[in-house]
């Protein structure tokens, strides 16, 4: 297999009670491990594009082989997408922002209620299935966006939103249907207190640096 499930820096249980083990347990083992699994596949016969990263893959999706663009375009989202929603989650986290990160946040939304506001607009608007990001956009500006099924903002050219994300928030059922059933907006109203700020702003540093 080309590409790996990355192993979870935190126990299955240790979000709770926010996000549950069960939810935990289904949907990184089962859901990211079929992404990864299916993008290793896709991408059997085609040495060059398994050569890269799946960030690389995302940024040039528009160059992957029609035969394949499809299933590349799903199953390396999914794998991107998890693989940066694991890591901006943490036990006993959530909180606010620091540093540059709360005064871009500040300049842009008029504060982190303002920002959390837009934040839940775009989560709870995206009709379907899809992910709210927060990310830097190439002039260095922060931009709140969302995007359909799997696709992120590294896939330019397919999004209306290109940019680096920084902080990024499944909506999909299968991450909180166990739990909150059809209430997506408890889902995220619970889902701040396990955001951990201090990566948020690890990757707001990479990506204002580049
Ligand atoms: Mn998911």
């Amino acid at each position: 297999m080309a590409f790996e499930l990355p192993s979870l820096a935190y126990e299955k249980n240790a979000l709770e009670p926010h996000i549950d083990a069960q939810t935990m347990e289904i949907h990184h083992g089962k859901h990211h491990n079929a992404y990864v699994t299916n993008l290793s596949d896709a991408l059997k016969d085609q040495p060059a594009w398994s050569a890269k990263s799946v960030d690389q893959i995302c940024r040039e999706i528009g160059s992957v082989p029609d035969a394949i663009r499809v299933k590349v375009r799903n199953n390396g989202g999914g794998h991107y997408n998890h693989s940066l929603f694991w890591t901006v989650m943490g036990p006993k986290k959530g909180g606010a922002p620091g540093g540059e990160l709360a005064s871009a946040i500040q300049e842009m939304f008029g504060g982190f209620d303002g920002f959390k506001k837009k934040f839940a607009e775009a989560a709870m608007g995206r009709f379907g299935s899809g992910w709210a990001w927060l990310g830097v956009k190439d002039g260095g500006g922060l931009c709140l966006c969302s995007t359909p099924n799997q696709d992120n903002p590294l896939m330019k050219g397919l999004v209306d939103c290109p940019c680096q994300p920084i902080l990024g928030l499944d909506v999909w059922e299968h991450a909180y249907y166990l739990k909150y059933q059809n209430r997506r907006a408890d889902y995220i109203a619970a889902w701040w207190n396990v955001v951990d700020w201090g990566k948020v702003a690890e990757n707001f540093a990479k990506a204002t640096k580049k």
